[in-house]
């Protein structure tokens, strides 16, 4: 066993609001994120939040809630704006809103800081990589706000095509979370989805990665699954059968759009069919009465 991992036994992950905490691990059903509070291919709320603009972001979050999300992503990459600046406040507006935990998601290492400094609570950091900058950027301020931190499965020499290479690169950002003492247990690891369109083995990539992590390593996992379907035709149809996969596969978290009925439907059938849906109360509930749809 490497020193990423002590034990065999598969680790939890909790993040919280000012008021609510969020246990993300094997034994629980998969945590939905939110996904829809993100600028990135939305011209009209690309718009509106580079106006200062934020009822958009305050309906989507509301919206997600209601729909089943756990916690919420929040991601202010608007081009040619102060994203430190507009981050912080979508944090704040966010958390007046729902008591949600946040995941705050940016490549840009002073809009984590600014988020981290506004958010109230544990929140998720959205993300790191192993790439040598960003580690040495990002796990500092991951310890100092007593953060859990996602980690991609990338480094300097980009995305490895085999999961022996992304898992590689997983046991390393583990190694490095550990040597800035945090915990494996605050680290999930994404793999990584590429659009099958492109590469027709991205899924089964993710799929094997997301096993051996879970295996080797024994921590949490999370991925953006929307990315698998892109440029082709009926991308609800696509992501929902991928996030029921990636569920056998034995993630924990998902970045997703509950607000999307078909996917909703592949995570949440995803848990009742892997166990992970006590005596189904969350596919009963959620066909008692019409879902929000946004
Ligand atoms: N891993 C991690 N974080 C991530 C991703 C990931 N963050 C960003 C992204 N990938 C996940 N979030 C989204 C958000 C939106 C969409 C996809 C992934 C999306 N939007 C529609 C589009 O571009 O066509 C637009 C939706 C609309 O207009 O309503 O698909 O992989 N750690």
């Amino acid at each position: 066993m490497h020193k990423a991992t002590e034990g065999r036994h598969l680790l939890e992950t909790n993040v919280s609001s000012a008021t609510k905490t969020v246990v993300i691990g094997p034994d629980h059903p998969v945590r939905i994120i939110g996904e829809r509070i993100n600028p990135t291919g939305r011209k009209v709320l690309a718009a509106e939040m580079a106006d200062g603009n934020l009822q958009r972001v305050a309906d989507d979050a509301v919206a997600q809630v209601a729909a089943g999300a756990a916690i919420l992503d929040v991601n202010a990459g608007v081009p040619m704006v102060d994203e430190p600046a507009l981050l912080a406040q979508v944090v704040k507006l966010v958390q007046s809103l729902t008591d949600v935990p946040l995941c705050l998601d940016s490549s840009v290492v002073g809009a984590l800081a600014r988020g981290l400094e506004t958010y109230e609570g544990k929140a998720l950091v959205n993300s790191v990589n192993g790439e040598e900058n960003r580690l040495e950027a990002v796990l500092p301020l991951v310890k100092k706000y007593g953060a859990a931190v996602i980690g991609l499965a990338m480094d300097d020499s980009g995305i490895p095509e085999t999961p022996e290479g992304r898992f590689q690169v997983a046991r390393k950002i583990l190694d490095r979370a550990r040597d800035h003492g945090i915990d494996p247990s605050d680290v999930l690891i994404d793999p990584l989805v590429l659009p099958v369109g492109a590469s027709p083995n991205a899924g089964r990539v993710v799929l094997d990665t997301l096993r051996m992590v879970t295996g080797e390593l024994g921590v949490n996992t999370v991925c953006g699954a929307s990315n698998v379907s892109f440029g082709l035709p009926n991308r609800p149809g696509l992501n929902a059968a991928f996030l029921s996969m990636t569920v056998a596969s034995g993630i924990t978290a998902v970045i997703a759009n509950p607000l999307e009925e078909t996917s909703r439907t592949g995570i949440l059938a995803g848990n009742v069919l892997m166990g992970k849906d006590e005596h189904c109360m969350g596919w009963i509930t959620a066909h008692r009465k019409p879902p929000t749809d946004g």
